[in-house]
């Protein structure tokens, strides 16, 4: 195969930063295709003939990481079947085994244009999720899951927000401010 077939932008950023609510606005403004992670492995959890869904299931209600094999697995396939070749995906890589995982596979086949950070404070994140809580019936949007997400974000992810900024990939966006705004900030990023 001869070049790269798809252009990706990673979005990262804590729990309830707002990557899915930002990455629905960029899909409709600038057309690229959102895929989420965790709404894949969501998906793949509830298949019943999936053999990882026990294991996407525990992980989910940790807070920590499905490993790599399975999540790449899905965003592959899912950027197949789209038959579109522009990206974002939301919420990967999260760990050293994400971006390692990634690397190996898509080395070649993806070039990873940009990385945005959507960059909250700690309280705000908690403060959206628990509030989401109530109704949206995820298995980790409730106290005890969140301290192990944040955890998980602190230790595994930022790392990995560092490692693309020491590439000079990140684009920053403060994220704590109203839906608009911040998506005022992204636009800009769209038009550098
Ligand atoms: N909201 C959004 N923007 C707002 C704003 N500006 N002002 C006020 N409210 C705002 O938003 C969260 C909530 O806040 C919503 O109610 C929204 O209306 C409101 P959302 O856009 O959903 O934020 P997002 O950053 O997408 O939050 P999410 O909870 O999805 O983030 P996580 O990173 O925690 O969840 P994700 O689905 O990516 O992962 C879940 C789990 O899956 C992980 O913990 C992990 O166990 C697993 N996972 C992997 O193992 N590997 C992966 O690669 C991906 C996931
Ligand atoms: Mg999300």
């Amino acid at each position: 195969m001869s070049g790269t077939c798809y252009n990706v932008m990673f979005v990262l950023g804590g729990p309830g930063a707002g990557k899915g609510t930002q990455c629905q606005k960029i899909e409709q403004e600038f057309g690229y295709v959102h895929l989420s992670a965790g709404d894949l492995l969501r998906a793949e959890r509830k298949r019943d003939e999936s053999e990882y869904k026990d294991e996407i299931e525990e992980h989910i209600r940790k807070g920590s990481i499905v490993p790599v094999e399975i999540t790449c697995a899905l965003l592959q396939k899912a950027m197949k079947e789209s038959g579109k070749k522009h990206f974002l995906i939301d919420g990967f890589p999260r760990n050293k085994d994400n971006l390692d995982g990634w690397n190996n596979t898509m080395q070649g086949i993806a070039e990873v244009e940009r990385v945005i950070f959507f960059d909250c404070h700690v309280d705000t994140c908690v403060e959206r999720c628990l509030r989401r809580g109530k109704t949206s019936g995820r298995a980790d949007d409730n106290k005890e899951s969140l301290e192990k997400r944040i955890h998980t974000y602190k230790e595994s992810t930022m790392p990995i927000i560092e490692h693309y900024r020491s590439l000079d990939l990140v684009a920053d966006v403060s994220a704590d401010k109203n839906e608009d705004e911040v998506f005022n900030d992204v636009k800009k990023i769209f038009s550098r």
